[in-house]
């Protein structure tokens, strides 16, 4: 009894939730065809289990060895049997092959006309995302409006990544000198997680990412800020320290900020203060992780290619400072 209990527990907390990466709770036509078309096999599936078992179970109950019974007569050359189970298995195949067809065709990703266009680069290990019609460029969070189509239109700048947000849309690989596309439209608001799902090297595992979809009204004004400048520290303020601390920093290398630097390496920082979330969407943005993040990122993130950065810790604090401070 108290195993049965134990058992049962278990198997109950698969039923708890949340599932921020469930690809059972679609909220897109995208992973709704998904959806549909698992829950369709799904079905097939228990049809033919249901008369496998029963012919099995009858097979056994019909023709087991009973004292003193002469053994069962072989079938040699059964022409309707041979063509039965030759007949059975293509139809089940066909019911498999229509829909899934289908579905690829589907979910190509072939976008309608005016759909938003997203270009998606996988770098090891965070995202670049750019609007090539709004001109603005982003980094681990995709925003997108809520029931508009969405064009992803996506490549590598070095190995073989493979984008996925269960709820909303993928998988679909990010290979380098060609570009693969995702079409969705995501039918509620929230926030989405998702990560790499090819093995991409040390950090592949902390390649997430955050999908924001938005009212129009939200994503216009997060879009707006995007386009802006960056903020301009104030006179005299810890932020403005930072400023000229990155300026002299080996940051300018990697990192672009608006007006600033225009370092390619690492993802742009015009607007790293309004993230919720930094590295691959792996920490949120607080005081402390950035600080731990710029004093060491390898030690939190293996093989993170952005170096300890060895900051005084009075330089450290600035820096934070102004990197907070860019909305
Ligand atoms: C050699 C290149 C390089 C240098 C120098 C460098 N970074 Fe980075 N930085 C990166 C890379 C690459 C990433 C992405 C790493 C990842 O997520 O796996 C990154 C990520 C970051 C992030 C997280 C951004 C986000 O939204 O995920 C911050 C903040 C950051 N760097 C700040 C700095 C600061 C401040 C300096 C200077 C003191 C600096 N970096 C110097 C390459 C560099
Ligand atoms: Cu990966």
């Amino acid at each position: 009894m108290p195993l049965l209990l134990a058992v049962v527990l278990v198997v109950l907390t698969a039923c708890s939730g949340p599932f921020p990466q469930s690809a059972l709770a679609p909220r897109s036509d995208f992973s709704t065809s998904l959806d549909h078309l698992f829950t369709n096999i799904f079905w097939w599936a228990v049809v033919v289990f249901l008369v496998v078992e029963a012919l099995l179970l009858y097979a056994i109950g019909r023709y087991r060895a009973r004292p003193g019974a002469a053994a069962p007569k072989p079938v040699h050359g059964h022409t309707a049997l041979e063509i039965g189970w030759t007949l059975a298995p293509a139809l089940i195949l066909v019911f498999i092959a229509v829909p899934t067809m289908r579905t690829i065709f589907e979910t190509a990703g072939n976008a309608p006309e005016g759909a938003l266009r997203v270009e998606v680069i996988g770098h090891q290990w965070w995202w670049e995302y750019r609007y090539p019609t709004l001109g603005i460029g982003a980094a681990n969070e995709l925003h997108v409006p809520v029931r508009t189509p969405v064009q992803l239109e996506m490549t590598s700048a070095d190995v073989i990544h493979s984008f996925w947000v269960p709820r909303l849309a993928g998988k679909r690989d990010l290979i380098q000198g060609r570009i693969n596309r995702i079409e969705f439209s995501a039918d509620s608001t929230g926030e989405y997680w998702g990560q790499c799902a090819e093995f991409c090297g040390a950090s592949h595992a902390n390649m997430r990412l955050r999908v924001v979809v938005q009212l129009d009204t939200a994503f216009q004004a997060w879009v707006d800020r995007q386009r802006a400048g960056p903020a301009a520290p104030a006179q005299g303020s810890p932020a403005e320290r930072g400023q000229k601390v990155f300026r002299r920093s080996a940051c300018i290398a990697c990192h672009t900020i608006t007006g600033i630097s225009q370092g390619k390496i690492g993802p742009e920082l015009t607007h790293v203060g309004g993230r919720a979330t930094i590295a691959g969407a792996l920490f949120p943005n607080t005081t402390d992780m950035l600080r731990r993040w710029i004093t060491n990122a390898p030690s939190l993130k293996p093989g993170a290619l952005m170096p300890p950065q060895g900051l005084s810790a009075a330089d450290l604090d600035a820096v934070v400072a102004y990197l907070q401070s860019l909305k």
